[in-house]
């Protein structure tokens, strides 16, 4: 794992987050191109948003509903999700990212029977990135079974890698603020730090732009970075910019794109025992994200086909995502890039 031998600390970060911009995007692509070149990576996933009822009240959240009887609520059972995954399968996607809500109704063994439903229904390789820290947590609490007895039985109906949701902002006070019934920060590391305990890796995001500051968003990091001393089981770390449509927070607006450079910028600093920044194009569009390679970002994520609603209905630009390969590899091209296809676990597709 790569670290840097002079680790930037908070105080520095908080310069350089502030300082020149030029500097700043300098000191991040060198070292992304250090790791990298001039490579931007890939992946082909579709997801499955199992429902959108959730007991959790988040203010930032526009995808939520409260019941299954509210308009826009959706839940779908064994069966919808058989036909939906063999409806989204095409040939040549390696990766089903699985991530919703945590219902009200559903038990341990409905999620337990998703994953043994996915691993039947597709070949072997394709990873399974399914539920965040707030879905495993609450697994936890409803099956009575500890994190690790929880983790192990995912892993066995063929579980690969957890996701990054649920970080959104460390800090306490602002935690309460936007997401107070939530799992705690404490609770979502320890939930990573179990899985990297039991072999399965993880990625990890932070949820900016919205009524925290700079110094909540390094502290963030640099919560991460310590988890990954420890563990070294992070993959990926994304930046997820807070879109505004739709929530209770809407009136806040949105940051400029220039805070976002900044902020993957001084991701790619901070974080230098995280292999991957993704700047993941169907919340950033596709412009800031290639944008963001030049600021240390080195990921896209997926071709995804118009399958996360998250972002749409948080009133993101790609209101229908679907990014063919060709049309990435031109884009990338015209800023001389080259994009590589990987695997979840970063494993190059020839
Ligand atoms: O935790 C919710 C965020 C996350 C909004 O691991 C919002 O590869 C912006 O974690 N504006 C879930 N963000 C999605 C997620 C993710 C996405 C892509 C890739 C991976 C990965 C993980 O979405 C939530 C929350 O932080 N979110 N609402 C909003 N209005």
């Amino acid at each position: 794992m790569k670290r840097n031998s002079n680790r930037y600390e908070f105080d520095q970060l908080m310069d350089l987050y502030s300082g020149d911009m030029v500097r700043l995007r300098s000191l991040a692509f060198a070292e992304r191109d250090a790791r990298y070149g001039k490579t931007i990576f890939f992946n082909r996933n579709f997801h499955i948003e199992p429902s959108n009822v959730c007991i959790h009240k988040c203010s930032f959240c526009s995808y939520r509903r409260d019941s299954e009887e509210q308009p826009g609520a959706w839940s779908m059972d064994l069966d919808q999700i058989k036909d939906y995954c063999l409806q989204k399968y095409r040939e040549g996607i390696t990766e089903v990212h699985i991530v919703g809500s945590v219902h009200p109704e559903r038990d341990f063994d409905y999620y337990r029977s998703i994953i043994s439903l996915v691993r039947e229904l597709l070949p072997k390789e394709v990873a399974i990135k399914a539920y965040s820290a707030v879905e495993i947590e609450d697994m936890s609490i409803s099956s009575g079974l500890n994190l690790e007895q929880v983790l192990i039985r995912l892993k066995e109906a063929g579980l690969d890698a957890l996701p990054g949701g649920g970080a959104e902002i460390f800090d306490s006070y602002i935690r309460n603020q936007i997401c107070p019934d939530k799992l705690s920060a404490e609770h979502y590391l320890e939930v990573h730090r179990t899985a990297h305990k039991l072999g399965i890796s993880s990625n990890c995001t932070i949820l900016f732009g919205h009524i925290e500051k700079r110094e909540h968003r390094i502290a963030h990091l640099l919560a991460l970075r310590e988890l990954q001393d420890d563990t070294g089981g992070f993959s990926a770390f994304i930046p997820l910019k807070y879109s505004c449509a739709n929530n209770s927070l809407s009136g806040i607006g949105e940051v400029s794109e220039e805070e976002v450079l900044r902020t993957i910028a001084i991701s790619r600093l901070a974080l230098d025992n995280i292999p991957h920044i993704k700047a993941y194009w169907p919340m950033l569009g596709k412009r800031t994200s290639l944008l963001a390679m030049e600021y240390g970002a080195d990921d896209m994520d997926g071709t995804i086909e118009d399958s996360t609603k998250i972002y749409s209905m948080a009133g993101s630009e790609e209101q229908r995502p679907v990014l063919a390969v060709e049309e990435l590899r031109e884009l990338a091209s015209v800023s001389g890039f080259q994009i590589k296809e990987r695997d979840s676990f970063y494993r190059i597709i020839s």
